[in-house]
């Protein structure tokens, strides 16, 4: 507990994200610029690091090791970044490759580190298109089925990532970890 009786993920979850989401509305509607959006995504990003040990304790590690980046033309990493600490907190090996990555740094990634998922973030109606490419790269490079690949971010829904032929879709960082648990159980009863 992190004083007052709240829990990291309650912090995450009714404060910072929500928060966030009214960011957002602001910026749609124009009362808010792209300054501010920076100024709140700084303030979340600090948060979130105070939150990180306390979201990542649970101590324990599993067998898994996971890939994850933001698609090519995409800064957005908040989600990514959170997504990914909860991945390290249940116990699995995680390699960031950060934002922007391209689909050859995808691909370069899989076959370097042949992990177990592949998790693609985007934030935009418009990078979501990078993840179809990047499948299609996976494909062209041989190693489309060495692992799973699951998409997530905002914009992106269940059907989408059907329609793209990705393996899963999460739609935040505790379903990621669930939806990974269960490949890495499928894969070794495989
Ligand atoms: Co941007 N932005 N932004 N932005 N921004 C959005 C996404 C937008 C919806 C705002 C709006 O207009 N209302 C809009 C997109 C519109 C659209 O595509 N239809 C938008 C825009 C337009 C832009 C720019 C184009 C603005 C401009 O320059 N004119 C520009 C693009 C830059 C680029 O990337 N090329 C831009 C820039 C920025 C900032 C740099 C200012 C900043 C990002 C800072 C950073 O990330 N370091 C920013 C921010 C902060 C936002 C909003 C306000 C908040 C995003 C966020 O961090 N949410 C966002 C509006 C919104 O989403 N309400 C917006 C909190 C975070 C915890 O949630 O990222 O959804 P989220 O992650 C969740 C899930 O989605 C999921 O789990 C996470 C945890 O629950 N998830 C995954 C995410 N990735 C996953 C991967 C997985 C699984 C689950 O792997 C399998």
């Amino acid at each position: 507990m992190l004083g007052h009786g709240h829990s990291a993920a309650d912090i995450l979850d009714a404060g910072l994200i929500v928060a966030m989401a009214v960011v957002g509305q602001r910026m749609t509607t124009g009362e808010a610029f792209i300054a501010d959006v920076l100024l709140a995504a700084r303030a979340m990003t600090a948060a979130v690091s105070v939150l990180q040990a306390e979201l990542a304790a649970t101590g324990h590690k599993q067998d898994g090791k996971i890939v994850i980046g933001t698609v090519n033309g995409d800064f957005h990493d908040i989600g990514k970044n959170l997504v990914a600490t909860v991945l390290k907190g249940v116990g699995f090996e995680v390699i960031d490759l950060g934002v922007n990555v391209s689909q050859q740094k995808f691909c370069d990634a899989v076959i370097e580190h042949k992990p177990n998922v592949l998790c693609l973030s985007a934030l935009l109606t418009t990078t979501m298109m990078e993840m179809p490419r990047v499948l299609q790269a996976l494909e062209e490079r041989q190693v489309r089925r060495t692992c799973k690949v699951m998409v997530g971010g905002a914009p992106v829904t269940g059907p989408f990532a059907e329609q793209i032929g990705a393996d899963a879709y999460a739609p935040n960082a505790v379903e990621a970890a669930n939806a990974i648990r269960r490949f890495v159980a499928g894969s070794r009863a495989a």
